[in-house]
């Protein structure tokens, strides 16, 4: 089934310059980027994104980390795109991420793991509204794209 998911390259993926080696992942897949931004999140915009893990221990730190600096937010669509990114994404703990996985090729730790991606619809469909703006996503660019080529 098309989906659409969100996925954000992480400040310390961004300051180890990975994101054109990420997203060529992304796209070698054959999924389509709708959005593409860079911008430092703010705290507000931290606390909405990771309202899930209010109260854990390592909350604090993952709102220091993730408005630490530039991030690239980006909206994917595709077949099953949700639970496949996840799986090219790899585990959260690097160490049980799996060969050829993202986290397992870039990452060491847990707390610093390079990439973030939506877990389910209803959190893609959160995410991607906190992120972006509905104008904001360019969905039918392959349709314009073709009536350009067939209007001559
Ligand atoms: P996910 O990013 O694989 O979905 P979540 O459990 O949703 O993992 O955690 C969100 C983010 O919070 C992780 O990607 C990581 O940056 C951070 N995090 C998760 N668990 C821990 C932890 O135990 N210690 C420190 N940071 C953590
Ligand atoms: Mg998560």
């Amino acid at each position: 089934m098309a989906e659409r998911t969100f996925i954000a390259i992480k400040p310390d993926g961004v300051k180890r310059n990975l994101i054109g080696r990420i997203i060529t992942k992304f796209e070698e897949k054959g999924y389509k980027i709708i959005g593409l931004k860079m911008l430092i999140p703010t705290t507000e915009i931290a606390e909405k994104h990771y309202e899930e893990h209010k109260g854990k221990p390592f909350y604090p730190r993952l709102i220091k980390y993730i408005t630490s600096g530039p991030i690239v937010a980006m909206v994917l669509e595709g077949e099953n795109v949700i639970a496949e990114s996840r799986k090219m994404m790899g585990a959260t703990k690097p160490e049980e991420a799996q060969p050829g996985t993202i986290r397992f090729e870039y990452a060491i730790t847990k707390e610093y793991n390079i990439i973030h991606g939506s877990d389910s619809p209803e959190s893609a469909e959160r995410e991607i509204n906190i992120y972006f703006k509905k104008e904001e996503l360019c969905s039918d660019w392959t349709t314009m794209l073709e009536m350009i080529t067939n209007e001559g």
